[in-house]
């Protein structure tokens, strides 16, 4: 799907603001809240999470459905001439959309882009836009909630209880932000207009002095002219030359002594689309990606992922659009010598992944696949449900939702430079009967629907054991781990989780494919110190990726480190969390702890090429 751009034939309005908002009182849709102004609305802005901007247990732990609304207005001489679309970017988790009162689409899933025309349903003067979202997390989505929950009612010593009421309960270890979080807009395109434009590029030599490409597009129109429609492509460097030029919906355009694409170095051509009378250019960098025995090239060169798990979260806005958190956190990366992150645990903003392509770090793409583990002991089952997650009958019901979130990610994201590898999932049952009967298919997906062939790859938990019993060390290209020797696995020892660690990356050497850390790291609260180095203290965060680090820097084969997590990050209330996961480098605020300054110590002086043999 296109990101919203204006060009000499599109125009996009925004429809970013304060908008009204009210939760459901189990009642809003057949009282027509949908049809009408919300009574007694509170404000709210768009895009955010709502959760932490009105005050109040009950409205931040809210379960269920809530309602956004405003007015739109599109004049007439556009409608008239063009096709009218409304976009949304991300809606957490499952949206209906009204427009006057009329039910015009419903999108389940939170994290990826979905749209519906809108241009023969606008009337002249105001619209009555409502967005009906809906948090509730169960077995059928992603990520996935519990069907029971501990403050749904249990037993405290023999004598039974009963909540106030329902309440999610999250099956992974972040906050369940919700509501409108990514941008709302209104996009107009000519009627027979760009559907989609994928391309793809052969590069000869990426290590020659001079080096040459043949870019592969193919261009997908629809609308009453679509089929045969003429169509241009050029493509323009940096300085707006035009160095490639092809004619015809589908073709190839060969490039000569072209500038490639580089972690840390980015460089991007625009491809400028015209079609029946249709503008769109997409920004895109070339280079070559290929996993090549235990090594990870990129450009034909070893690279050496450098970086962290992160999260989208920021206080108040939840998992909301942040704009100017992202350019921080893009800088502060850069000050500490990383190179790539993961989008752990569902797609990114599409903004974010358009800044990586430009200031070139490296990504790994997840889907929203988090909490497909019930054997494991996830969140569902820390309140005695006992379920195989892949039983057939009573386990996990997303097999059919991950195939279209894996669709719609690659669709959205297959042109960005940026991205070097699919993540299938987050620390599934990866060792559980069914878990490769339920991902053999998923990666043969992935693999089918990518034009540019990445590599695919599943984030792998502690306790799937070794190559023997997870199935990832079949399917993956590329072994991603999250362990947590040191901290959940032995610690405050550092010495006998260091051997283990040693031990297990001695069984995965043997399969002679590369290997990743994914996560690895210790609850840290910023401020706590001591001396003798103890469990969440700075030093200790510290002592315990010394430990990692140096272990990981034994074995070859191992070819990266994304520490857990970037920054700390808010998450459902437990013993284990202090206002929050504190795992980060970085407080929720962007300051540096300890462990940040060490790991810049550490990564500016490893480069991004060449590290290991
Ligand atoms: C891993 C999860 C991650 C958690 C982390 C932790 O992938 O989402 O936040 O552990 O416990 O299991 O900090």
């Amino acid at each position: 799907m296109l990101y919203p751009i204006s060009t000499d034939s599109r125009l996009v309005e925004d429809l970013s603001g304060i908008w009204s908002f009210k939760l459901d009182d189990g009642h809003g849709f057949e009282n027509g809240w949908t049809s009408q102004p919300l009574p007694e609305a509170l404000t709210m802005p768009v895009p955010a999470s709502y959760n932490d901007l009105k005050e109040g247990i009950d409205f931040r732990d809210h379960y269920g459905w809530a309602f956004y609304q405003r007015t739109i207005a599109v004049p007439a001489f556009i409608r008239s001439t063009q096709r009218v679309v409304l976009r949304c970017d991300a809606v957490t988790h499952h949206a209906k959309v009204y427009l006057n009162g009329e039910e015009i689409c419903e999108h389940r899933g939170g994290f990826l882009p979905f749209e519906v025309e809108i241009g023969d349903k606008v009337k002249d003067g105001d619209n009555l836009l409502t967005i009906a979202v809906d948090n509730v997390i169960d077995y059928t989505t992603l990520p996935v909630g519990g069907e029971s929950n501990m403050l749904g009612g249990g037993s405290i010593a023999g004598k039974g209880y009963k909540s106030r009421k329902k309440q999610n309960n999250p099956n992974f270890d972040f906050f369940n932000y919700c509501g409108i979080t990514r941008p709302v807009h209104i996009v107009t395109t000519p009627r027979t207009f760009i559907e989609d434009i994928t391309v793809t590029a052969d590069v000869a030599d990426p290590l020659a002095d001079h080096v040459d490409a043949v870019l592969h597009y193919d261009v997908r129109m629809a609308g009453p002219e679509a089929e045969g429609a003429p169509c241009k492509v050029e493509i323009f460097d940096e300085a707006c030359r035009k160095v490639g030029e092809g004619e015809g919906l589908a073709g190839e355009i060969n490039l000569t002594d072209i500038t490639l694409w580089q972690p840390m170095n980015a460089y991007l051509y625009t491809v400028k689309v015209t079609a029946a009378g249709d503008v769109y250019e997409l920004p895109y960098g070339i280079r070559t990606i290929k996993v090549d025995g235990i090594k990870f090239l990129i450009n034909g060169r070893p690279f050496y992922f450098k970086g962290y798990g992160k999260h989208e979260d920021s206080f108040p806005n939840g998992r909301g659009q942040n704009l100017p958190m992202n350019v921080k956190d893009l800088s502060i990366m850069r000050w500490q010598g990383a190179n790539s992150f993961r989008t752990s645990h569902y797609p990114y903003s599409e903004e974010i992944m358009r800044l990586c392509d430009r200031d070139g770090f490296v990504v790994i793409d997840e889907t929203p696949a988090v909490g497909i583990n019930f054997d494991f002991g996830g969140g569902a089952n820390f309140n005695g449900q006992k379920v195989r997650t892949f039983d057939p009958e009573h386990g996990i019901k997303t097999f059919e939702h991950h195939k279209d979130v894996i669709r719609d990610l690659i669709k959205r994201d297959k042109n960005h430079a940026c991205v070097v590898m699919w993540s299938i999932a987050n620390e599934p049952d990866s060792y559980s009967q069914g878990a490769y009967e339920y991902f053999a298919p998923l990666y043969e997906l992935a693999r089918s629907l990518d034009p540019q062939k990445r590599p695919c790859t599943l984030i792998s938990v502690q306790m799937a054991g070794g190559p023997d019993t997870d199935c990832s060390a079949k399917l993956s290209d590329v072994i991603c781990l999250n362990r947590y020797y040191g901290w959940y696995f032995g610690g405050p020892d550092l010495e006998g989780p260091a051997e283990a660690l040693r031990a297990e990356l001695q069984a995965w050497e043997k399969l002679g494919k590369p290997l990743m850390f994914t996560e690895y790291g210790a609850d840290t609260v910023m401020g706590i110190h001591d001396t003798t180095p103890m469990m969440y203290t700075e030093e200790y965060q510290v002592d315990y990726y010394k430990m990692n680090n140096a272990v990981f820097d034994e074995f070859d084969f191992v070819v990266g480190e994304q520490a857990w997590n970037f920054a700390d990050f808010m998450t459902s209330q437990s013993m284990l969390r202090v206002q929050g996961n504190k795992k980060g480098l970085f407080t929720r605020d962007r300051k540096p702890k300890l462990a940040a300054h060490y790991f810049r110590e550490r990564w500016t002086s490893i480069p991004d090429f060449d590290y290991k043999k």
